[in-house]
């Protein structure tokens, strides 16, 4: 097999294709803190084979999962592939079937009716289980220990949405789980199915709406009684899809929508609040304050995606699409439908997260990649695309915005807020990020003081291999492992090969 000459596949992107594990990571740097015990899971697209149809674009890899076990100042590491039905069928044909990212139209026959989901975008723990999560498809069930995968999840035939989101919320004060799909009749259909599911992962409510238009809803946001659903111009098509072409395309002369709808109520008719458009992928958070509404998110002027072509055929706008962490505020109070967007740092960043107890309320700490804007000659040109140089830490109470710089010729990943245990207040605790070397081709495991981000690193780990870029994960503390381990008795037969 060969994997096509292109920046996609190609230096820190080439394919990892590798599973194993490395016991007792090497500490380069500091110490592994003793009281930081459980485990960090990341996923990422990683491609088994090379693409069908001679090129692809990153987001169509198949799932790789690693997991960064901690315990009393060690850290073992594992990583595995999600058996995704894709995957164990395009692993017995010994040859890719499926084609274009979203476009079932591009694939090989025998691939028909198979689930194309990749299960590559992000990791829950929900209910008692680990899910692999894709925004196309169902959820995949894997084991947190060994990572092998279980099988798709349906919530026992619940979830009625043919897809369900990557970025669903946990409200920590109930354990509710609250998620939806979208094309959830279907790929491009305008269709949006909302769900709650009860602490114990069962689902107990569930309400479908439409949205104006059909497009890419990758993440949304929640609050104490509200759900509110981001419509961006990143739009899809059947007609398209038919024609060979991209899922998405970007049309700029769709206006935001931004569909707000109380949780748990059946019947209220969804308000939604129009604006200019622009382009928001990423929730930080989400809360309400007397009526109104705040929204955290990543916003660029323009789409963030290269690969998804401007609807007229207009060239990429990289300054436009570069994203700033923004607030929405929507007054539900007032009969108006417009809302505000208010810059949240001048220093561009994405992939944000907080410390998860305060998710859907009022909360002051946010962490996300950054990009300081200023080249590094290693590197030429990167400074406008999505290399992330820095780990920022926002305190909305005070407008502060701390930072670490990871170095030269360097990327960090996600970075992953993990209180410390017994920890009082919201920002005590640790930020984990893995880091991309570019110079020697390897990632390091970095563990910043999330009260001290711009201090030095409490411990850096060196991993002997690389992993290229993933997307998102999630942390298990050492008490959810054990009693996950204590229940383990009787699970279904696992999938393998
Ligand atoms: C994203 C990632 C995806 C996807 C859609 O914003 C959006 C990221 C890794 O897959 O299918
Ligand atoms: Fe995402």
């Amino acid at each position: 097999m060969r994997f096509p000459d292109v920046p996609t596949f190609r230096g820190f992107q080439a394919p990892g294709r590798f599973e194993g594990e490395v016991r007792d990571l090497e500490v380069v740097q500091g110490e592994v803190p003793r009281d930081l015990n459980g485990a960090f899971y990341r996923v990422g697209p990683d491609p088994q084979y090379p693409p069908l149809l001679g090129n692809d674009i990153p987001l169509n890899g198949d799932g790789m999962v690693s997991r960064f076990h901690f315990e009393d100042g060690r850290v073992d590491f594992r990583t595995r592939w999600v058996r995704t039905p894709k995957f164990l069928a395009e692993r017995a044909a010994g040859r890719p079937l499926f084609g274009a990212y979203r476009n079932p139209f591009t694939d090989d026959p025998s691939a028909g009716g198979i689930s194309r989901g990749t299960a590559n975008t992000n990791i829950l723990w929900h209910g008692g289980r680990m899910l692999a999560l894709k925004e196309d498809s169902h959820p995949v069930e894997i084991d947190p220990i060994t990572l092998e995968t279980i099988g798709p999840w349906d919530y026992d035939g619940a979830l009625t949405s043919a897809t369900a989101t990557a970025h669903p919320k946990v409200d920590a004060a109930t354990g509710t789980l609250i998620f939806f799909g979208y094309a959830a009749r279907g790929e491009t259909t305008p269709d949006i199915a909302y769900y709650e599911a009860d602490a114990n992962g069962h689902i107990v409510f569930e309400r479908w709406l439409q949205a104006p238009y059909s497009s890419m809803v990758h993440d949304f946001a929640v609050t104490e009684h509200h759900i509110v659903f981001p419509i961006v111009p990143l739009v899809s098509d059947l007609q398209r899809l038919k024609d060979g072409g991209p899922h998405f395309a970007w049309d700029p002369s769709k206006p935001v929508y931004l569909g707000v709808l109380p949780r748990r109520d059946p019947e209220a008719p969804v308000r939604w609040f129009v604006g200019d458009p622009r382009f928001a992928s990423h929730t930080m958070n989400a809360f309400e304050e007397n009526g109104r509404i705040h929204l955290d998110m990543s916003v660029g002027d323009s789409v963030v995606f290269p690969f998804f072509p401007e609807i007229n055929g207009a060239p990429f706008d990289p300054e436009a699409a570069v994203p700033y962490l923004s607030r929405f505020t929507l007054d539900t109070t007032k009969p108006t439908d417009d809302f505000t967007q208010t810059r949240l740092s001048d220093v561009a960043g994405e992939f944000p997260r907080i410390n998860e107890a305060y998710a859907t309320r009022d909360y002051r700490f946010g962490y996300l990649s950054m990009q300081s804007g200023i080249p590094d000659p290693t590197m030429p040109g990167s400074y406008t695309g999505m290399r992330f140089d820095l780990i920022g830490r926002v305190d909305h109470r005070t407008g502060a915005l701390a930072s670490h710089y990871v170095g030269d010729a360097s990327a960090t990943q996600e970075p992953m807020f993990v209180p410390r245990s017994g920890a009082t207040s919201e920002g005590e605790g640790y930020v984990i990020a893995l880091i991309n070397r570019y110079a020697s081709m390897h990632s390091d495991l970095l563990i910043l003081d999330a009260e001290n981000v711009d201090g030095e690193p409490v411990a850096t780990l060196t991993l002997p291999l690389r992993l290229r870029n993933g997307l998102h994960g999630t942390w298990l503390d050492s008490g959810q492992l054990a009693d996950h381990e204590a229940s383990r008795t009787d699970r279904p037969e696992q999938a393998s090969s």
